[in-house]
């Protein structure tokens, strides 16, 4: 799909600055305690980075519908080009911070993560739970799939690879409701790598050979699952999610923002299509990038940038003097 974009390539480092505000912001409140004040200072701090930005851009995935959030809602418009019309339409989706608890804890792998898009390119997905399954890239396509059985889907990845189940090692979110999944990847020999919280990185982790993972399974923030396919867009991977209800309330949220059909399960790319830009600035340290330091006068941060229309990946470290 290399139609031409509206997304002038400049914007992606533009679009860096807006999670290294979120981070930046965040640090203050690594390891106090405080998930919502945390969370908090990272909207902010986001919020008036977008504003600065040169774009028409609109939330579609943020803190929450209109009446409980009351910054970077879902339909909020950010960006300076709505004042003079100037500047491309954007939809963006963002997690101002990926991990409030660990960030809470002092605990690794928090990361404050932004996807941009052309209008209308990323699934406008409510705030409810998604089934997901992720793998990283040079694999055939369709070599795991949602409906499969977990010892289907290891046996087809390892067959893929050229390796023995048990070389396999699967990252699952911590939680009860992934007992059987765990107990399944395990009979069937696999490894598991739990995580407290964080499943942007944990699916990110599939693409990278450094981390050892080779598959993300379970149900997480639909949020986070959009938000993670728009990475796995630039990097390279496939993933499948299938949004989870549990109540009428939750339905009725999907209905609102016109989804008809509940129970779909949705390709990468019809959760991410067309030009995709991903950022994502690290919070406290983890596997994919390192937290916010300081260190004499200077406030560091690392952060990943992508593109999907190009493939390209950037690294950036920020240094930025202390106002004292
Ligand atoms: C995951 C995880 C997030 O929400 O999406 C999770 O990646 C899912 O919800 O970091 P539960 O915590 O209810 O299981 C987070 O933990 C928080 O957004």
């Amino acid at each position: 799909m290399s139609t031409a974009s509206k997304l002038d390539r400049n914007l992606t480092l533009e679009a860096v600055r807006v999670t290294e505000a979120g981070a930046i912001a965040s640090f203050d409140w690594i390891g106090m305690g405080n998930e919502k004040q945390a969370d908090q200072a990272a909207v902010d701090a986001m919020r008036n980075a977008l504003n600065g930005l040169a774009i028409r851009g609109t939330v579609v995935i943020g803190e929450g519908e209109r009446d409980e959030a009351p910054m970077l809602y879902i339909g909020e418009d950010v960006g300076a080009g709505h004042k003079n019309g100037t500047g491309p339409e954007v939809d963006i989706a963002l997690d101002p911070l990926e991990g409030t608890t660990i960030t809470a804890k002092a605990a690794p792998g928090s990361l404050s993560v932004m996807a941009l898009s052309e209008k209308g390119m990323l699934l406008n997905s409510p705030d409810v739970y998604m089934d997901k399954i992720a793998v990283g890239g040079g694999l055939p396509e369709g070599v795991v799939d949602l409906d499969n059985p977990v010892s289907e889907n290891l046996a087809s990845l390892a067959d893929a690879k050229g390796c023995a189940i048990a070389d396999l090692t699967v990252c699952v979110l911590d939680r009860p409701r992934h007992s059987e999944i765990i107990k399944e990847c395990r009979a069937a020999g696999a490894r598991i790598q739990l995580i407290p919280d964080g499943d942007i990185a944990g699916v990110i982790a599939t693409t990278d050979p450094e981390t050892a993972v080779d598959i993300y399974i379970g149900t997480g923030g639909a949020p986070e699952g959009v938000l993670a396919a728009a990475a796995l867009r630039c990097v390279g991977g496939q993933m499948q999610g299938r949004l989870v209800f549990r109540n009428a309330d939750e339905k009725e949220r999907a209905h609102r923002i016109g989804i008809t059909d509940l129970a779909r399960k949705y390709s990468m790319e019809e959760m991410a299509a067309g030009d995709v830009i991903f950022t994502a600035t690290g919070v406290t340290s983890g596997g994919m990038l390192r937290g916010v330091r300081r260190q004499h006068g200077v406030i560091i941060t690392d952060s990943v940038v992508m593109r999907s229309k190009t493939g390209t990946i950037r690294r950036i470290e920020g240094r930025r003097r202390i106002a004292s």
